[in-house]
């Protein structure tokens, strides 16, 4: 096994999870090696860059990479570091565990969103004094390719799919992205939903339980992945894989949290079921479901973070995950 990651902690509380997220694949001892690259504000403070070249670099040539979390400058951080790993999908469950007080303990979704266009394609500008513009893009090649990947992860789940869009409003972008998923679902023979993303949210808070895998454009998947993760106890518990043909990226699916960074306290669940999306990503199944185990375990009988009711810091609930492993 040799395996190389590459590590980019990020910031905040990025600069936490991470570390705790590298001990725990350190105790597995699969003899990875992590390269250590730099990232967000504090770097852009530093060198003048968010995103230095040698941290694409570093990204582009490891076989998996480890992302811990963008501050301000998250939109020259994570979306180029997505794009530097050609992913195209970006995979959020949100589940409920037990020993974990939920609003919606039935919860058990999979947001597969759509990674590299919709509102987040970076076109915007100011026209004229106070008056803004933002172009939103969507090809019928992205959505063929994330209605293709959604509707394989739940084939290989044996999961509903259910598809949010708003093509009442946007009819020609979201036109565009309805058309593809019904051409795709048709050439398959296989079945779907589609909700208008606004019902959605409400219908996902009321009865998740009737739900799986939900295919998303870019800012719906974003939005309603935050959502779910209210349902489940908070930010704190979702990981996410951003997936591409040849290469993927692994991060929580929270921010930087600057309101508690530096505090220790950060719970380092999200990040460390990432790595389990990862170790399962580069088929080490086996090593992946440990890690998922070790968690779920921890979730189950503490220590707890506080943003899940206790007092235990992130080193604490890291120590027990590993102990557990
Ligand atoms: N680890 C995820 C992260 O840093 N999130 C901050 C953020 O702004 N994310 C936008 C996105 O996920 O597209």
């Amino acid at each position: 096994m040799s395996e190389t990651i590459a590590v980019i902690p990020g910031d905040g509380i990025g600069r936490e999870v991470v570390p705790a997220a590298v001990r725990v694949l350190d105790a597995l001892d699969m003899g990875f090696s992590f390269a250590m690259g730099e990232a967000g504000d504090d770097t852009l403070a530093d060198t003048g860059e968010a995103l230095p070249d040698r941290t694409v670099e570093l990204v582009e040539n490891s076989d998996a990479t480890l992302f811990g979390a963008a501050g301000e400058t998250a939109a020259d951080v994570i979306l180029p570091l997505r794009a530097a790993v050609g992913s195209f999908a970006n995979v959020r469950p949100a589940r409920a565990y037990p020993g974990v007080d939920a609003v919606k303990p039935e919860t058990d979704l999979v947001f597969v969103r759509e990674n590299t266009e919709g509102v987040y394609s970076g076109i915007e500008s100011e026209v004229a004094p106070g008056v803004t513009t933002l172009t939103r893009v969507v090809t019928e090649e992205a959505s063929r390719r994330i209605t293709e990947f959604g509707f394989d992860y739940a084939e290989e789940r044996d999961e509903p799919v259910t598809v949010a869009h708003k093509a009442n409003v946007m009819r020609t972008t979201d036109g565009q992205f309805v058309e593809s998923v019904a051409d795709v679902a048709e050439e398959r023979g296989v079945e779907y939903d589609a909700a208008l993303m606004d019902a959605l949210a409400m219908q996902l808070i009321t009865q998740p339980e009737e739900y799986g895998v939900i295919v998303c454009p870019n800012l719906a998947g974003d939005v309603l992945s935050d959502l779910a993760a209210g349902l489940v106890g908070g930010l704190g518990l979702l990981p996410s894989a951003n997936i591409g043909p040849e290469n993927a990226l692994f991060e929580p699916v929270h921010g930087s949290a600057p309101d508690i960074a530096g505090e220790g306290v950060a719970n380092p669940a999200a990040t460390i079921l990432s790595t389990a999306m990862m170790l399962e990503h580069l088929e080490y199944e086996n090593a992946g479901s440990r890690v998922r185990a070790a968690v779920e375990k921890t979730l189950e009988e503490g220590p707890h973070t506080p943003d899940l009711g206790g007092s235990a810091t992130t080193e604490d609930v890291t120590s027990a995950v590993i102990e557990r492993l």
